[in-house]
């Protein structure tokens, strides 16, 4: 199995564990400080010992002192800005529109990696084709309801057959911890991008960096092509 056995590696694992019982509700501060020290222990593990993590094979963030919550049926997902008619989306409007299935890895920049993993949504294009985009539109910007993150992509970007606004995830829902019950997933790209808890999708004339950009990372998050690193593209 691997050095996942050593002593320390599982000493800090165990001690990971210990966080998820708790529930992780970080601060940005303590987040970042546990990224650089724990992050990578994860990453090396596919399929042993981060099974057991009560959290799943995931790393769940939070920006926030909460983990903001959220029914289906008081759902609202927000379509504002430069676009011909503002629209408010129910969970199951969007469940009634064609569903996009997506088996892929998802990536953090820190450098833990979960690979294969399944997610179903509806392709953010069809989201903005429903409200209608003006022509001086060239970038979306998404908020979420924990008050706080926010994130961008180009016009271009939020095109692509790969970007998802997501309501399933390993067959089932997104569940609150995951950023449920409706949340981005961005697949070519690292995992900052994809806003947890999404609240509104603006149409805007430019890009704004979200919230992790304003900390130093790339506006562009290509996985394997950004920030430095040399990950396998997703
Ligand atoms: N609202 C919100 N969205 C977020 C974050 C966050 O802290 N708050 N963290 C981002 C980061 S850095 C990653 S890697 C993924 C983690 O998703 P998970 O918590 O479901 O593992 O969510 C992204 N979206
Ligand atoms: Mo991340």
């Amino acid at each position: 199995m691997g050095d996942t056995g050593s002593p320390v590696g599982r000493r800090v694992f165990l001690g990971l564990i210990g966080l998820g019982a708790v529930g992780i509700a970080f601060g940005a501060k303590t987040q970042k400080t546990l990224e650089t020290t724990v992050g990578p222990i994860l990453a090396k593990d596919r399929t042993g010992l981060a099974a057991l993590l009560p959290i799943g094979r995931f790393r769940i963030y939070s920006v926030t002192s909460s983990m903001p919550s959220r029914s289906k049926q008081e759902y609202k997902l927000r379509v504002r800005g430069l676009v011909d008619h503002a629209i408010d989306l129910s969970y199951d409007d969007l469940r009634a529109m064609p569903p996009t299935h997506l088996t892929r890895d998802f990536q953090c920049v820190t450098g833990w990696r979960v690979f294969n993993v399944k997610w179903t949504g509806v392709r953010l294009a069809d989201v903005l084709d429903r409200a209608g985009v003006k022509a001086n539109a060239h970038a979306v910007r998404f908020t979420s309801f924990d008050g706080t993150y926010t994130e961008s992509l180009t016009l271009d970007q939020a095109r692509r057959n790969d970007v998802i606004v997501a309501y399933g995830f390993e067959g089932g829902d997104v569940s609150r911890i995951h950023g449920g019950p409706v949340r981005m997933y961005i697949a070519p790209m690292y995992g900052y991008k994809s806003t947890k808890w999404l609240d509104t999708i603006e149409l805007t004339r430019d890009v704004v960096p979200g919230y992790w950009e304003d900390y130093g990372y790339d506006v562009d998050g290509w996985v394997g092509r950004s920030n430095g690193r040399s990950d396998t593209p997703t």
